[in-house]
């Protein structure tokens, strides 16, 4: 049977960085994130007893074998849960640039998880797909779910409550990320390695696991109270903070280049003059600015035409991961 889902990027107001197992790859800390719409995976699963291995396509191309030999170990997960044992053919397609620093595993794997699980006869609830997902990639359990999104860093030792839920729906709170690309080159060290690395060395690490609660809750109080210069606060503040932490492991990790400092000077800069907005960076030198739907015009104008910055991309926020029918 031939299954197609839909799942959405996301991105982190509150930072995940560092894991508590890394072969299960639980989160040391809890996140808080954003889904987005216009940025999305679509992936096409297909059992088919004739395989002898599982045929993986990603954006019409063959993945490297490190990608695959992820791809299919997660799919093997989902054929023990179903205790199924033929192989698929699957076949995914992001329709954002990689190299916009956009975790394409969040979406990638969210859909894959939906779909793969679909078509092997399974139908988990969603706290059960979240946990799947997040064995493939932390940042996937958040794609499951529309609008503002927390991923709980659970305590048990199997991983069972590490999963994400949902905070408020996409039609809550009308804001817009624009999303300034300064590079597309392939980041040197991915965020699986450089967290593990960071965990490993950095002198803060524990720091930033305690403060990591305190951080979680003042950004959902925020968006409860729909609070744009308490939720600009936190989010550059666990941004930094990540960045920060980075930088301390041995050797530092630096993931910004010139224009991404020049950027974050720029949104504070408009924020002291009455504009509402406010940046994020995940592991990559690309500046992320949440606005308001007022504002969005007002904002771009204002980054468009920087010699710093090669593509932006705008979105609002997006809606749950789903299974897509052929009238979709
Ligand atoms: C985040 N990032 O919260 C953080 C901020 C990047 C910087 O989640 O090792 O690709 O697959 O669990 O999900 C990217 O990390 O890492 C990420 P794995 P993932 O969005």
């Amino acid at each position: 049977m031939e299954i197609k889902a839909k799942a959405n990027a996301n991105i982190a107001l509150v930072k995940y960085w560092g894991k508590r197992d890394e072969k299960l790859n639980l989160p040391a800390v809890g996140s808080i994130s954003v889904t987005l719409d216009q940025l999305t995976t679509i992936t096409t699963v297909e059992t088919d007893e004739s395989l002898t291995e599982d045929e993986i396509i990603i954006n019409g191309k063959t993945p490297t074998d490190k990608e695959i030999l992820r791809i299919s170990s997660f799919l093997g997960k989902i054929r023990s849960m179903a205790h199924r044992d033929e192989k698929v053919r699957v076949s995914s397609r992001n329709n954002f640039p990689t190299g916009a620093g956009l975790a394409s595993s969040a979406s990638g794997f969210a859909a894959l998880a939906l779909a793969g699980t679909k078509a092997y006869g399974l139908d988990p609830d969603p706290q059960e797909l979240s946990i799947l997902a997040r064995k493939g990639s932390g940042s996937a359990a958040r794609s499951f779910f529309g609008g503002f999104v927390e991923m709980i860093r659970g305590y048990s030792e199997d991983g069972i409550d590490d999963f994400a839920m949902q905070i408020a729906d996409e039609n809550y709170w009308d804001l817009k990320a624009l999303i300034l690309i300064t590079s597309e080159e392939k980041k040197k060290v991915s965020s699986t390695t450089g967290m593990i690395h960071t965990s490993f060395t950095s002198p803060y690490f524990q720091a930033w696991v305690d403060s990591s609660d305190e951080d979680i809750q003042e950004a959902k109080f925020a968006i409860y109270e729909k609070d744009f210069e308490k939720l600009a606060e936190i989010s550059e503040l666990s941004c930094l903070k990540m960045h920060a932490l980075a930088l301390s492991a041995k050797p530092g990790l630096i993931y910004w280049n010139g224009s991404t400092i020049d950027l974050i000077n720029e949104v504070r800069r408009g924020r002291a003059n009455g504009i509402p907005m406010f940046f994020t960076v995940d592991a990559g030198p690309q500046v992320k600015v949440f606005t308001t739907a007022a504002y969005v015009e007002k904002v771009k104008g204002l980054f468009e035409g920087h010699p710093g910055i090669t593509k932006i991309l705008t979105a609002g926020i997006g809606p749950d991961a789903k299974i897509l029918r052929d009238e979709d």
